[in-house]
């Protein structure tokens, strides 16, 4: 029996496997530049972020209708059952779609119809957080949660993603407030590539909760001290740095020396179909990569639930 986790790191978008991506390409009559999913497969060798990104927002040209977001959703949930998630809290990307022409009720009903019967199908409870795009306009992101509003009662919160060097958060202050006004919750990706100061400037600038990543927090012993000391939680996604390049190897992975400092650390799957694994795969891989105890992997399943935006009641049967 996997042990049970939340997921906190999830792109829905980033859990189209190439067997589905062809699937919906035929059946949308979308043509794809790879001849077959072994062809697709060996483009998921990335350099870095960028490369990964590329592919990323390539392949969700064959997302069209509510039903493609729904069998999207319906295969992660049962993927992320069968290794123990019980509760998830997925990020999906509207502009990306947006921009595609498909609209933000055809990406939210469509989700919605995999995600509110989930505790019933699968077992696992959800939670959809909306991200901006960092390497897009504020106005864009503006307009974006502007489009949310008639969905707000599905959106627990927002987030903020894609290419982050020269995107500081900064750049997103006055999208936060007003999340933060329309009562949403706000986490934020930093100091994943980019530095330490973004993950400072996340918390004191646009007020998050959690950080998404944060491994470059270790170049910085006050800022491990700090998020020690507020009982920040991190959302690490070991597979996911190996994948870009972030680290060398998941041996080189700072996740023990994080624990070690007291850093409420979690372990997620990020982008699954492009990374190699789902979240129980990333505790198997940093378990037998970095040698963790039985008893440190139990603290990371803890920690996912505390670090969760479950309510207290709802986290106590969620485990
Ligand atoms: C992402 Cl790994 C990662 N980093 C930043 N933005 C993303 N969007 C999807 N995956
Ligand atoms: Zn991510």
């Amino acid at each position: 029996m996997p042990l049970p986790k939340a997921e906190l790191h999830l792109h829905i978008e980033g859990t189209l496997e190439p067997e589905l991506a062809f699937e919906l390409a035929a059946r949308n009559g979308v043509s794809l530049p790879y001849a077959d999913t072994d062809e697709l497969r060996e483009a998921y060798r990335f350099a870095d972020l960028q490369s990964f990104l590329n592919l990323y927002y390539e392949l969700m040209a064959v997302l069209r209708t509510e039903r493609d977001f729904e069998d999207l959703a319906n295969a992660y949930l049962a993927r992320a059952a069968a290794q123990g998630v019980r509760h998830a809290e997925i990020f999906f990307d509207p502009q990306a779609h947006l921009a595609r022409g498909v609209d933000m009720g055809t990406v939210v009903e469509g989700l919605w119809r995999a995600l509110g019967s989930s505790e019933a199908a699968h077992g696992v409870s959800t939670r959809l957080i909306m991200c901006f795009l960092r390497d897009e306009s504020a106005e864009s992101a503006l307009r974006t949660l502007d489009a949310a509003k008639p969905y707000l009662d599905r959106i627990t919160g927002v987030g903020l993603d894609s290419a982050e060097v020269g995107h500081p958060p900064v750049k997103f202050r006055e999208v936060y407030e007003a999340a933060a006004a329309l009562g949403l919750r706000r986490v934020a990706h930093a100091g994943e590539e980019g530095p330490p100061e973004y993950v400072t400037e996340a918390l004191d600038v646009l007020g998050v909760e959690r950080i998404d990543h944060g491994l470059r927090c270790v170049e910085d012993p006050a800022l491990v001290e700090r998020l020690v000391r507020e009982r920040v939680p991190l959302t690490l996604c070991p597979l996911s740095n190996v994948r870009l390049r972030t680290v060398d190897t998941l041996a080189d992975h700072p996740l023990p020396a994080m624990l070690d400092a007291g850093l409420l650390c979690t372990v997620n799957s990020d982008d699954p179909a492009y990374f190699g694994g789902y979240a129980g795969d990333n505790f198997d891989a940093v378990r037998e990569a970095l040698g963790l105890t039985e008893e440190r992997l139990r603290e990371l399943a803890r920690n996912s639930f505390l670090a969760s935006f479950l309510e207290d009641d709802e986290e106590r049967r969620a485990r």
